[in-house]
């Protein structure tokens, strides 16, 4: 099946949609080769709950929340950084800068301690959750890219279609699993987050984020993010793509913002039949 006949194959099966020409786009810009498969996906538009500041200069490649903070990561050598920030306020609350020679990206919090990674150095760090303070280093194959994690392990991706997890204590890979939507591989998975039982992941250079059953690894939802950030809020050169997402499991609430972004937004997600 060439890429035409991919796209035309994702057009006929959500031809009552409106989001027809979009999501035949995205997969076919998102996919590897590979078989097709019949389409089972819950498509998600959004609802902006609050609207918070953000550090427009945040290179922002790893998020969490945790007891009513955020904790964010930032990338590009020599401004990579971990930060604790006031939610709303957006104020950094305390930093710690990561060596030059290193590009941040993901970060997760394990017990009293933060897990990040970098993106090409296979080198990663564990920090202390309060003071910052380094705490040790790990080595892993490849490239770093997210972080996050159920109850029992930490899940890492790579820029590829595998999620890796990892034991949080020794921080060595147990096993993995590809990523696949309608029986093809997704690439490019980014900044992840555990939602309750699924993993959500950014889908780099898209505002698509993806909800993936980490038992099986297929995509059971998509969410459109299109038009999150005013086109106002744009500064050419500088605003880069939608990437983090945190999650308070306490209330519920989904957080997103992007790199450069000036601001953070707190979203409700809305799921739209596939045939309207
Ligand atoms: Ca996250």
């Amino acid at each position: 099946m060439d890429k035409a006949d991919q796209i035309a194959f994702y057009a006929r099966m959500f031809a009552r949609s409106l989001l027809t020409l979009v999501v035949a786009t995205f997969i076919a810009f998102s996919l590897g080769g590979g078989a097709c498969a019949q389409p089972v996906l819950a498509l998600y538009s959004y609802r902006v709950v609050h609207t918070y500041p953000h550090d427009r200069d945040a290179f922002t490649q790893g998020l969490f929340f945790r007891d009513g903070f955020l904790y964010e990561s930032t990338g590009l050598n020599g401004h990579s950084s971990i930060r604790k920030v006031a939610l709303e306020t957006g104020r950094v609350l305390r930093r710690r800068d990561i060596d030059a020679q290193y590009f941040g990206e993901g970060i997760v919090d394990w017990g009293d301690r933060i897990v990040s990674i970098t993106w090409q150095s296979q080198r990663g760090f564990v920090f202390d959750l309060d003071d910052f303070d380094q705490r040790s280093s790990f080595s892993y194959e490849g490239e770093g890219w997210g972080l996050t994690r159920d109850a029992n392990r930490i899940i890492m991706s790579d820029g590829t279609e595998r999620l890796r997890f990892l034991n949080p204590n020794t921080l060595q890979q147990t096993g993995d699993v590809a990523v696949t939507l309608q029986g093809r591989p997704l690439h490019n998975l980014n900044e992840l987050e555990w939602v309750e039982g699924a993993v959500l992941a950014n889908v780099w250079q898209t505002n698509w984020i993806a909800r993936i059953d980490p038992a099986s690894g297929a995509v059971t939802g998509l969410i459109d993010l299109r038009g999150l950030l005013p086109q106002s809020d744009f500064e050419p050169g500088h605003t880069d793509v939608l990437n983090g997402i945190a999650y308070d499991p306490a209330t519920r609430r989904l957080f997103v913002t992007g790199k450069n972004w000036p601001k953070l937004f707190e979203i409700e997600l809305i799921e739209r039949p596939a045939n309207q």
